[in-house]
C-alpha cells in the first residue's frame, strides 16, 4: 500500500499512534484543529513538495543487528566545553531536562528517568554525513510525536528547532537545527539516549541527540537541551534554520 494515496491527516495520525496508544488523545486535538494541515502546505517551498513527492511519507530502510558497525564514528563536536555541558557532565547528567518550548500548549520538561519511563522505539538505520562515509547504529529513544501529543501543537507552529549544548566555532554560538513539523511528527524522529543498548556516548551526543532518519547528518542534533516551536527560524543565529545551514548547506538536507 503506497502511503502516498492516504490523506495527510490520515498520514499525521498513523505518526502519532505509532508512538503508542497513549497518544490518540493528542493526535485528535492536533488533526481536529482547523486549518493546521493547510497552512502547512501553503507554506512549503517548492522544492521541498518536489522531494516528498519522490520520498512520500516512507519509512526508512532499516537493518538487521549483524549490520550494526563495530563503532559509530563520531564527527563535528565530539565533547562539548560550553560551562553549561560541563556542568551537568559533572554530574553524570542527572540534572538534564529536555524542555519542550515556543508554540506548545503547555511547555514541558523531562528528566533522562521521565523520557526512559515513556514507551520508546529502537531503530537499526544507516547515517549518512556530507562528507562521504556512513556508519549503521542501533539507536533507542522517545518518538518526538510522542512528545509533541503530550504538549500540545499550537496552530501557528510549523518547525522543531533544536537547540544544543556545543558552541563548534568557538565564537559563543551554539549548535542548532531545525525541521518542519511534519518530518518531526515523523514515527522515525526520536529523542534517542541510547546507541546500540549503551547509554549515548558523550562522542555521539548524551544525554540526548535527534535522530531524523531521513536527514543527512548535519540535521542529527546532538546534546539537545530544548525543542522549541516556531512559525519562523529566522529570527536564531544566521536565520538559515541550522549551524551548517547558515555556512550554506541545504536546509532539507533528505536522504
Ligand atoms: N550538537 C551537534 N550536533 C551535531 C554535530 C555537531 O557538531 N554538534 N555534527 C553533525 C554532523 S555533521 C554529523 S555527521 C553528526 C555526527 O554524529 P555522530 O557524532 O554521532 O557520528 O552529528 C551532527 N550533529
Ligand atoms: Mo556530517
Amino acid at each position: 500500500m503506497s502511503s502516498l494515496l492516504l490523506p495527510r491527516r490520515r498520514l499525521l495520525c498513523m505518526a502519532a499512534a505509532g508512538a503508542g496508544a497513549g497518544l490518540l488523545a493528542g493526535c485528535n486535538a492536533l488533526s481536529n484543529r482547523e486549518g493546521f494541515l493547510d497552512v502547512l502546505s501553503v507554506a512549503e517551498p517548492l522544492n521541498r513538495n518536489v522531494q516528498r513527492f519522490l520520498s512520500g511519507d516512507r519509512l526508512v530502510r532499516e537493518y538487521p543487528a549483524s549490520m550494526i558497525s563495530p563503532t559509530f564514528r563520531p564527527n563535528g563536536t565530539i565533547s562539548p566545553q560550553t560551562p553549561e555541558y560541563l556542568a551537568l557532565k559533572a554530574q553524570g547528567f542527572a540534572g538534564y531536562q529536555l524542555r519542550l518550548r515556543g508554540l506548545v500548549e503547555r511547555p514541558m520538561e523531562f528528566t533522562l528517568d521521565a523520557l526512559r519511563a515513556l514507551p520508546a522505539r529502537t531503530q537499526i538505520t544507516r547515517h549518512d554525513c556530507v562528507e562521504g562515509w556512513s556508519v549503521i547504529g542501533q539507536w533507542t529513544g522517545v518518538p518526538l510525536a510522542q512528545l509533541l501529543g503530550l504538549s500540545g501543537i499550537k496552530p501557528a507552529a510549523k518547525y522543531a528547532v533544536f537547540h544544543c549544548f556545543d558552541d563548534l566555532s568557538s565564537n559563543g554560538g551554539r549548535y542548532y537545527e531545525s525541521i518542519d513539523l511534519r518530518d518531526a511528527l515523523h514515527p522515525q524522529t526520536i529523542a534517542a539516549y541510547a546507541l546500540n543498548g549503551a547509554p549515548l556516548p558523550i562522542a555521539n551526543g548524551a544525554p540526548l541527540r535527534m535522530r531524523i532518519e531521513r536527514k543527512l547528518g548535519y540535521k542529527q542534533s546532538k546534546y539537545v537541551h530544548t525543542i522549541e516551536l516556531v512559525d519562523s527560524y529566522a529570527q536564531f543565529a544566521g536565520g538559515k534554520g541550522g549551524f551548517w545551514e547558515d555556512q550554506g548547506y541545504d536546509w532539507y538536507g533528505g536522504i
